[in-house]
């Protein structure tokens, strides 16, 4: 084995603890010690020893959270000690109701303090340390077997890979429990994602922390931002009182441990002052960046939590004491239903305007037919809608007692409500789609994404003007973009000469953009911008891409069965192999840059040498965008038959070109044949 200077072990052993002290001040103490240069500066000098040094490594590296290559499944793992739910109180009433139940069991007039602490909104984890290394993570699951997210946990900065244990004895083994959540802007900015990529909505920020912790691919957990409080802190044998003898000095430990405590926490003396905490925070829990659903009582003392153990199900030693949910009732005066970008008909209730949560509420999701059908929901019901915090209202359920007489109950349309062609519901699906591609809404939402920030970037077309450029029938697909003039969009309300040349020339720019772009911008169904990138990775060019299997597909790192099969259904259909060709003709990048087996680049000029000429009209291509084509692939076309002439290029109509061709035996193709020319050759 090659011997290793001490220089370099120490330089490691100096990295790490730079780089650990400056993510524990950015992430745990929210006061940065250190310029986001500096600290990239030093984690790539530490990344370099340890890419020369890989033996090195060590799980607590701050280089090691990063994410790992997708697991196929987790591991079901037995906690050690069980995860209690904890039982619920929903008011003062209860509270108080509790506090005498516990107080049954134990002498009267026992002294005792409640710590207060607030109830995140997300999902359990218990971290195992091992001689202060973290050495697994787990869900709660359903309290005794959980589900072993290590890789995962390790990326969320703000659990330490290492604790603090200076000064401290007997933590051989610790095992923390917390609460790893999604903080509201991170959780909008997934769900703006996933809209963008036609995919469903998380209904909320603990649904949306719980799909993250599950996700195979825990590169894709690096990048999503989950936070941990930690709260509670066991130690096998931890009678020993010298180490905390209440869960106000365990949270102190945890804190000094090196993990993220809520702040927000109160020592009290009192129910009265348990009661006061509840009402403080039921206002003030909206101005925190993160969802909290109640607030958690304990006792202090670990000595009584013992004496009082558990029952079933709860400790008898805390309470959960809940806030009720932002809901109200109104009256549903109508069911609209809307056509996203993917065809998706999602039905809509128009509600009399309701005060929730602070905010004016008069339109609700239903969601699907199933859930329509499954709440019964009709026009002219009384429902109870719910908001809370940055959530999409939703209703919840129907007063059927006051229903009217003469309602019916809600069916979905047959119809496209935008263009009246018939919709289909697949088996197994509670979606119903219309299908028709040329569909103006599904054409609206197309173009919207297309020219949407993280895909083509084309800045200056808003929704209000593609909602123009399709009324108007200006564009009747993406690819029509390329053929719009500053002529043609002068004629548009409010468009000046100059405005409309800036739209052209962005336009233009976009032809520019890289090939994992163009491919998120074609909307594909579960290709979200990171997905586009994994298979550009991948497949160097959009032929790669076409031809591949389902199976070929989920083989790249990251990407599942369900969306390895969209993916392949999708280059599938017809018109969606013409939109390509059409880009293709049009210029933009289907491609990776430095690949050299695309078309147009390199040593792939396939059909060097020969000689096109087109004639009549093509049922798809317009005549330069298969002159481009061809000419891409290393062709030259031309505009008089000779004997020079190769191939003739025959459409509608064709005239005297196909009898010059006819008499000197030139090979005719028809614009299939030609694009299968160009496949092939690809
Ligand atoms: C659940 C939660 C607890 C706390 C905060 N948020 C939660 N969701 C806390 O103790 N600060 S405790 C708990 C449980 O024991 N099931």
């Amino acid at each position: 084995m090659e011997l290793i200077k001490p220089e370099v072990k120490q330089r490691i052993q100096e990295l790490r603890q730079l780089l650990q002290q400056a993510s524990y001040a950015y992430y745990v103490l929210d006061s940065p010690i250190m310029e986001d240069a500096v600290y990239d500066q030093l984690y790539r000098e530490l990344q370099n020893l340890e890419t020369q040094y890989p033996e090195l490594v060590t799980p607590d590296s701050p280089t090691q959270r990063v994410g790992e290559k997708p697991a196929t499944q987790f591991t079901s793992v037995r906690h050690n000690i069980p995860l209690y739910s904890l039982e619920n109180a929903f008011n003062i009433d209860e509270l108080q109701a509790w506090d005498q139940r516990w107080r049954r069991q134990v002498p009267p007039q026992t002294a005792a303090e409640y710590v207060c602490e607030l109830k995140i909104d997300g999902n359990a984890l218990a971290l195992t340390y091992e001689n202060g290394v973290l050495t697994r993570g787990a869900t709660r699951g359903d309290g005794v077997v959980g589900e072993d997210i290590t890789q995962n946990v390790r990326t969320i900065r703000s659990i330490p890979l290492r604790l603090n244990l200076a000064g401290l004895k007997n933590f051989e083994r610790v095992e923390v429990r917390g609460e790893a959540f999604l903080p509201l802007d991170v959780f909008k900015q997934i769900n703006e994602e996933r809209q963008k990529a036609g995919e469903s909505l998380f209904a909320n920020p603990r649904n949306a922390a719980a799909g993250t912790l599950r996700q195979l691919d825990s590169r894709i957990v690096a990048q999503r931002r989950l936070d941990f409080f930690a709260y509670t802190l066991q130690i096998p044998g931890m009678d020993d009182a010298s180490i905390a003898s209440s869960q106000w000095e365990a949270l102190a430990l945890l804190q000094k441990m090196g993990f993220r405590v809520n702040p927000n926490q109160r020592l009290c003396a009192s129910l009265a002052e348990v009661a006061e905490y509840y009402q403080h925070w039921d206002t003030e829990r909206l101005n925190l960046p993160y969802m909290t659903d109640g607030v958690v009582v304990k006792i202090n003392s670990f000595k009584l939590q013992e004496q009082l153990g558990f029952t079933q199900k709860f400790p008898r030693w805390a309470i959960a004491l809940k806030y009720a949910a932002e809901e109200a009732p109104t009256r549903v005066e109508n069911i609209a239903v809307n056509v996203g970008r993917t065809g998706a008909l999602t039905p809509l209730a128009e509600m009399r305007p309701v005060q929730l949560a602070g905010t004016t509420v008069s339109r609700a999701t239903l969601h699907n037919a199933d859930r329509i059908a499954q709440l019964d929901i009709r026009i002219g019901d009384t429902v109870i809608v719910r908001k809370a915090g940055e959530i999409i209202p939703e209703v919840v359920r129907v007063l059927k007692e006051l229903r009217p007489p003469d309602t019916e109950p809600f069916v979905m349309p047959s119809h496209c409500p935008v263009c009246g062609q018939p919709v289909v519901r697949e088996m197994g699906e509670a979606v119903t789609r219309c299908v028709n591609t040329s569909c103006a809404a599904i054409l609206k939402g197309a173009i919207e994404h297309w020219v949407s920030r993280d895909a083509l970037d084309i800045r200056g077309i808003g929704e209000k003007l593609v909602h123009q450029l399709v009324d108007k029938e200006l564009v009747h697909s993406v690819a029509d973009l390329y053929d719009l003039t500053s002529d043609k969009l002068c004629g548009l309300e409010r468009m000046g000469k100059k405005s409309a040349e800036k739209i052209v020339d962005a336009i233009a720019q976009s032809k520019n953009q890289p090939w994992s772009r163009v491919l998120y911008g074609l909307g594909i169904r579960h290709v979200g911008n990171v997905t586009a990138q994994l298979l550009t990775e991948k497949f160097s060019s959009v032929e790669q891409l076409a031809e591949a299997s389902s199976a070929k597909i989920e083989g790249v790192y990251g990407i599942g069965a369900e969306i390895a099969d969209s993916i392949y259904q999708w280059f599938r259909i017809s018109a969606n192999q013409t939109l390509i060709q059409r880009l293709q003709a049009a210029g933009l990048q289907f491609a990776t840059t430095e690949d050299t087996t695309a078309i147009g680049n390199g040593d792939n000029q396939k059909l060097a040498g020969k000689t096109f000429v087109i004639t009549g009209t093509l049922p798809t291509l317009k005549r330069d965008e298969a002159k481009s084509l061809i000419q891409k692939a290393g062709g030259k076309v031309t505009d008089s038959v000779s004997k020079k002439t190769d191939y003739l290029v025959v459409g509608e109509d064709a005239g005297s070109k196909l009898a010059k061709a006819e008499a000197l035996g030139i090979t005719q193709l028809s614009e299939a044949q030609l694009l299968e020319l160009l496949h092939e050759f690809a």
